[in-house]
């Protein structure tokens, strides 16, 4: 029998990267086990075994994963766009020529999983019968990255059969010998194909996530119609038992799984959660817009997670109903046999092991646990996973939010006018970045809908799409900014946050049902204080106001910011949103 194009494929990267042995996985928990286990006894990373069993009692089905101590964090000045034309990566891209870029992965890759076993990992992101989802192939040589793809996507082998004789998304994977110097993420947008070598971190060697959900799906979405975005999507049940869903963009670090995750502050409101990274938007033929969250997984940041911040996550993790979670580059509470990092409830333990297996001494003032430590645990593990989740339709969107830290400038909420004014809102969105970040404390970065890493293509020409859907939706979503982190003279957050932001969300649900009011600002609609519900709570109005003041002068400082920011884009960068920016300046 003639070989499928699928098996032609493994068939010549095996050639390339000459494993020991090719393992078709299934994706069923029985083999999940078998890997871990091989991760256990056979294979080590840096010395280390690849997983190590954590207490079983209190974290079931848990293992502890150490990386290289090079490799614990997505590499974006290694990250590579490969279009035949420059231009279209755009300025927020590395470029390379795919031909230069094949011919240097090639080099790398020869025979670079000598000894190893390549992994041949069938997943779908998005729910198998649904129409927007995709069928895609990893080849990886870690169990990590095969067991990690399992909890976040759907693996089976029936992907096999649906691929068929047929396309599918391709990517090749290896930890190669770990060396920075030789580590690559290149994606090959127009062949569906990321090429990925030297790294096992989340974002540079779980391909079904950023590279192919984000950077190669953004380009794919502008081919054919629909969004690939950084969002968060939940359902928010409000007292008559409605639930309005919603999406939200938030750069790393703003608490966007804390966010999809929230207990309300306010009795009758609930959260259900859909997603925590990304959401793929599709306009559906009544004309609104449609979410599905492609992945199946959440991976998160540990430090800061507990049961004050996050209960519905502590839950997810202690669960133990899929097989297995994971926690990568925490420290462990070696009395406990427990993952520890800090912001965890309780007090510090007294024996630990840091995030690279050595002793731990408090008094040394380094951190125990990895700041970009990781959990990586099934959906189905959440305590609020909404009953929606597995529709392979998704879910209808009523707003989209665009938040960052700004302990300045931006006000709590503000509505957009319209969905051009939204974009705009979007498009010159920022944050300041926190000292966890390689950037200086306190820096605005702009990060444009949270997107700057993630967008496959020129950002322009992206502005620009954005607009396009806007044309094609009856029904479009509202468009709000949030930012829960204003501080007042003493550098304080005003806002308490966490499930209090549910009064927020209470303001924009109202909105969307036509039940509250609004007044114009320069910079589009703010609630009226009273407007938003503060029962129980006890901030001063001044302080209130505090949170919704219009500084004209930061805001002329803001304007200017984003002028340079569009003209890094030059001619792609859409009139229309310069035209917002203009009308913005005319106001100030
Ligand atoms: C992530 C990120 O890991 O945005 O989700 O970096
Ligand atoms: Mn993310």
């Amino acid at each position: 029998m003639s070989m499928t194009p699928l098996q032609r494929w493994v068939e010549e990267q095996a050639k390339l990267t000459k494993p020991d042995r090719i393992w078709w996985c299934d994706g069923s928990e029985e083999e999940a086990r078998r890997l871990v286990e091989a991760g256990i006894k056979d294979e080590k990373i840096a010395g280390n075994p690849v997983f190590h069993e954590l207490n079983q009692k209190t974290f079931p089905d848990s293992y502890l994963h150490r990386s290289h101590p090079t490799d614990v964090a997505r590499a974006e000045h290694l990250t590579f766009v490969c279009h035949p034309d420059k231009e279209l990566a755009g300025p927020n891209n590395n470029w390379m020529a795919p031909d230069e870029a094949k011919e240097k992965m090639r080099k790398l890759s020869d025979g670079c999983m000598k000894g190893r076993t390549m992994y041949v990992l069938p997943y779908m992101m998005g729910h198998p019968q649904s129409p927007y989802a995709k069928a895609c192939i990893q080849l990886t040589d870690v169990s990590y990255v095969a067991v990690s793809m399992r909890i976040m996507t759907r693996m089976s082998k029936s992907v096999i059969d649906k691929i068929g004789g047929g396309d599918f998304v391709k990517g090749l994977h290896s930890v190669g010998d770990f060396n920075p110097e030789k580590r690559f993420i290149m994606h090959f947008p127009d062949e569906h194909f990321v090429w990925s070598i030297g790294s096992g971190y989340g974002g540079n060697a779980l391909l079904g996530k950023k590279c192919f959900s984000l950077r190669i799906a953004s380009w794919l979405g502008r081919q054919e119609g629909w969004l690939a975005e950084h969002m968060v999507i939940v359902g928010m049940q409000d007292p008559e038992g409605r639930t309005t869903y919603i999406t939200a963009a938030l750069p790393s670090a703003c608490g966007k799984t804390n966010l999809a995750m929230l207990e309300s502050a306010l009795p009758g409101y609930k959260v259900w959660t859909l997603g925590d990274d990304i959401a793929w938007l599709n306009v559906g033929s009544d004309g609104r817009l449609w979410a599905i969250n492609p992945e199946a997984g959440f991976f998160g940041v540990a430090p800061g997670t507990s049961m004050k911040t996050n209960p519905n996550m502590m839950k997810t993790l202690k669960k133990g109903t899929f097989y297995p979670t994971l926690f990568t580059n925490t420290a462990l509470d070696t009395d406990k046999n427990e993952p520890w990092w800090e912001g965890l409830d309780g007090g510090m333990p007294k024996n630990m092991l840091d995030w690279q297996g050595r002793p731990y001494d408090s008094a040394s003032g380094q951190k125990a646990a990895h700041p970009n430590s990781r959990f990586t645990v099934s959906m189905s593990q959440c305590p609020v996973l909404s009953p929606e989740f597995d529709n392979p339709k998704g879910v209808p969107i009523s707003a989209i939010l665009f938040g960052g830290k700004r302990t300045r400038v931006a006000p709590l909420v503000v509505e957009g006018l319209n969905w051009q004014h939204g974009v705009f809102m979007g498009a010159r969105m920022g944050s300041e970045t926190t000292a966890a970040a390689i950037h200086k404390e306190g820096v605005l970065r702009r990060d444009p809908m949270a997107m700057l890493p993630f967008c496959g293509y020129n950002m322009g020409d992206y502005f620009r799409h954005w607009l396009d859907i806007g044309k094609k939706l009856e029904a479009p979503p509202r468009i709000y900014s949030i930012n829960w982190f204003r501080t007042d003279e003493t550098g304080k957050f005003i806002w308490p946050g966490f499930g209090d932001n549910i009064r927020v969300f209470k303001w924009i649900i109202d909105r969307i049902n036509n039940k509250a009011s609004a007044k114009e600002t320069l910079v589009g609609l703010v609630p009226n204080i009273d407007d938003i519900d503060l029962s129980g709570l006890n901030i001063p109005r001044d302080k209130m106001e505090k949170l919704f003041e219009i500084d004209k002068a930061e805001w002329r400082r803001e304007a200017d910011d984003t002028e340079k920011l569009f003209d890094r884009f030059g001619s792609r960068m859409p009139q229309e949103l310069r035209d917002e920016l203009k009308r913005m300046r005319a106001k100030l």
